[in-house]
C-alpha cells in the first residue's frame, strides 16, 4: 500500500547542494517523489557555533513502514558519508521524517509527526511551499499557521553556487 509521506532535509558540511542532490536521487529508488521545495539557506538552530544549513522539504510515496523508511533514511545517510556527532551538531546530510500519512506515534526509536517541526522555521517555510494548506495531524493546525507563529528571517531563498 502506498502511504504519503514527508521528508526533511538538511546540509551544512562540504558540497551542501551536492549532498541534497544526491539524496534526493537515493530517495527515488524507495519512494516516488512528486514534491520538491525551494532550497533554503538558514541559521543553525540548536547549536549556534556551526556552518549555515541548506535545508528542503520533499513529498511523496512509498510501501515502506515507518520504520522501514527510517531504515532506509538512514542507510542514504550512512552511504553519504554521515558520521556520529553532537546532538544538532553538524552533518553532511540530514534526512528526517516530518510525516507519515496521518500517523501520530512515539516510540524510542522514532517520533512522527517529526516531534519538533512546528518550532523549526527551516522545516516549516520549505513545506509551506508544497503542503501549505496541510494539517499536522496530532496538532490540527495547518502548516501556514504554524508557520505564522514563527520568526522566518535566518530562512532565506537559497543562491545556487556556479
Ligand atoms: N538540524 C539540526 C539542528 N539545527 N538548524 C538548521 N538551520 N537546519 C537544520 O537542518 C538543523 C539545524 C539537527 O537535525
Ligand atoms: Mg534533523
Ligand atoms: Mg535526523
Amino acid at each position: 500500500m502506498k502511504h504519503r509521506v514527508y521528508v526533511a532535509l538538511g546540509s551544512n558540511l562540504g558540497d551542501r547542494w551536492g549532498y541534497l542532490s544526491r539524496a534526493v536521487e537515493r530517495m527515488r529508488a524507495f519512494m516516488t517523489v512528486d514534491a520538491v521545495s525551494r532550497v533554503y539557506e538558514t541559521a543553525p538552530w540548536g547549536y549556534a557555533d556551526q556552518p549555515d544549513f541548506l535545508n528542503m522539504v520533499l513529498s511523496g510515496e512509498t510501501d515502506l513502514s515507518p520504520r522501514g523508511l527510517l531504515a532506509a533514511l538512514k542507510e542514504v545517510e550512512r552511504d553519504l558519508g554521515r558520521r556520529p556527532t553532537v546532538r544538532y551538531g553538524p552533518r553532511v546530510i540530514d534526512l528526517d521524517i516530518l510525516f507519515y500519512d496521518r500517523v501520530c506515534t512515539s516510540t524510542p526509536e522514532l517520533t512522527i509527526p517529526h516531534p519538533r517541526l512546528h518550532e523549526r522555521a527551516f522545516v516549516l517555510v520549505p513545506l509551506a511551499d508544497i503542503a501549505p494548506d496541510l494539517i499536522h495531524p496530532c496538532l490540527g493546525r495547518r502548516v501556514r499557521d504554524l508557520l505564522e507563529m514563527l520568526p522566518t528571517e535566518d530562512v532565506r531563498p537559497a543562491v545556487a553556487s556556479p
